[in-house]
């Protein structure tokens, strides 16, 4: 077995191999709300700057116990009592996890319940997709506790929900929850209470069954792309789509939909 995939070598996650390359992960500190310390975030780096060398499809990412995240560990960071330059670096790597994340090319989704709050929501934003159910709730505490975020909610959090509603949360603490944080672009998907991993799983195991290669270009390509110029984004898909849409294993499926043997594409019921 891979060692990156190798449960035995973590002790923050849980790692759980399913069906199709399919891997459960867990943040595995429910006594401490799965708050973030330096381990967690150690951890997530191995983890997903090795995932697709590994053979990853996909992954499920969740929160043991009632709350997905507390965010940034305070007791940990009060206890160091960091210096300006420890703490830029403790957000550097940061960064790197998150970024190894939106960036990686093996899709993620997010089983989302209880507190996302703070570095919790910052982890929440790096994944693809998010599900939630009608307790998960979302805040950035951090303006409360005399900080400031470090671990992408400028960047992610802004792009989800647009600059202001990010600046109110962080200023004010606004909690969001519901069919409102959903309209507002927090999550994807809400479900009935207690059902975002069930949703969340269906939809792992759906997205884990293309090509990986066409998830490699949707989980890493379009976050790029965002990043450019209108002119060099163009460039670059068309670049990309000369890849992705000429690899060998994409001609079975186009001729399947050309001999009417692929599903069609139909409304909702
Ligand atoms: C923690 C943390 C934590 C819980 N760091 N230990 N994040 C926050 O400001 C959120 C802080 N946490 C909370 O508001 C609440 O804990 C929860 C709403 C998440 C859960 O409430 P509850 O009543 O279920 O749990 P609790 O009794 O508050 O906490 C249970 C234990 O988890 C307790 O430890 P114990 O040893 O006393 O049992 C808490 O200390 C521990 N715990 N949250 C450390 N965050 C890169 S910059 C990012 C900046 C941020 O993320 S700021 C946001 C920080």
């Amino acid at each position: 077995m891979n060692d990156v995939v190798n449960p035995d070598t973590y002790e923050r996650l849980a790692i759980s191999a399913r069906d199709n390359g399919l891997y459960v992960v867990t943040l595995n500190r429910p006594d401490k709300r799965n708050a973030l310390d330096v381990l967690t975030i150690e951890e997530l780096i191995r983890f997903f700057s090795g995932a697709r060398m590994a053979g990853v499809r996909a992954v499920l990412l969740e929160g043991a116990g009632d709350h997905f995240c507390a965010g940034l560990d305070l007791v940990e960071h009060w206890k160091a009592d960091r210096s300006a330059d420890d703490f830029m670096h403790v957000c550097l790597r940061w960064h790197e996890a998150f970024n190894k994340m939106e960036y990686g090319g093996v899709p993620i989704i997010a089983a989302l319940k209880g507190a996302v709050v703070g570095g919790g929501l910052e982890l929440a934003s790096a994944a693809h997709v998010r599900v939630i159910d009608p307790g998960t709730y979302f805040a950035l505490p951090e303006g409360q506790r005399g900080i400031f975020t470090g671990g992408g909610a400028t960047i992610r959090v802004s792009d989800m929900i647009g600059k202001y509603r990010m600046i109110d949360m962080i200023l004010t603490g606004r909690v969001y929850q519901g069919q409102e944080a959903v309209d507002l672009g927090l999550a994807q998907y809400i479900t009935e209470p207690g059902g975002s991993f069930d949703k969340a799983m269906e939809l792992a195991d759906k997205v884990a069954q293309n090509l990986p290669l066409t998830n490699f270009a949707i989980c890493s390509a379009v976050s790029h792309m965002n990043n450019m110029s209108g002119m060099d984004a163009a460039y670059a898909e068309a670049f990309v789509g000369g890849i992705v849409n000429t690899q060998p294993a994409a001609r079975e499926r186009l001729e399947a939909f050309a001999n009417k043997t692929a599903a069609r594409v139909r409304p909702n019921d």
